[in-house]
């Protein structure tokens, strides 16, 4: 009897340590697996106009963020994110201007360093809900900057993503597309969110 209570409470026991492992392998796995959807900061909250620092290493915490980034830019949806609008002051930034969104770029410490001609588009902003405005950028851009990998790389753009890449870049400085307009137009945007804002809730 003695014998039996003791062989049913180690095999009792090993099915416990067996759990607990596959628990911990579990919860560990899901740390890499999931991504989360970020919170995005609204003009004209203070926050945008941090200036980004560059990224030291590309490590599995700038992943994760990248990962995220990616998430959140695909959810609201979006073409480009910065950090910044997530409240991450670090020189990381998501773009994809593919119709089926699956064509991921992803810029660390991005600079351009060459640019030529000037195009007029109409921007819009995940961190400026329903506003559309022209801006003047490049029209061309020569980018330097690291992937997901950690690795360098240099890419010459025109048209819609060189305008995404300098709005991406602008967020990173601290500024936002709005700050390219008029008083005027800056006066009657912050109003009108503003007032969404009070709306809402
Ligand atoms: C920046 O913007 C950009 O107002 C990325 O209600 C925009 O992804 C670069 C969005 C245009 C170049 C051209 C805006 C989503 C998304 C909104 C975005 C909105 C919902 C903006
Ligand atoms: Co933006």
């Amino acid at each position: 009897m003695y014998l039996y209570i003791v062989m049913t409470s180690v095999v009792w026991c090993e099915t416990l340590v067996r759990e607990v492992r596959l628990n911990f392998a579990c919860n560990s796995f899901n740390n890499q697996a999931f991504m989360a959807i970020l919170t995005i900061l609204y003009y004209p909250d203070p926050r945008l106009y941090q200036v980004a620092q560059p990224v030291a290493q590309v490590n599995a915490t700038i992943r994760r963020l990248v990962n995220d980034m990616a998430e959140t830019m695909y959810a609201a949806p979006g073409i480009g994110l910065a950090a910044t609008q997530v409240d991450m002051h670090l020189q990381v930034m998501v773009i994809d201007i593919s119709e089926d969104k699956n064509r991921l770029q992803v810029f660390i410490n991005p600079k351009i360093v060459n640019s030529c001609g000037s195009q007029d588009y109409e921007e819009g902003c995940l961190s400026v809900p329903g506003i559309y405005e022209n801006v003047t950028r490049a029209e061309k851009i020569t980018v330097e900057a690291l992937g997901a990998d950690g690795k360098p790389f240099k890419l010459e753009a025109e048209g819609l993503l060189a305008v995404c890449i300098q709005h991406e870049i602008d967020h990173l400085k601290g500024k936002v597309f709005v700050e390219y307009l008029s008083q005027l137009k800056q006066a009657r945007i912050k109003n009108k969110l503003k007032k969404r804002l009070r709306v809402t809730m």
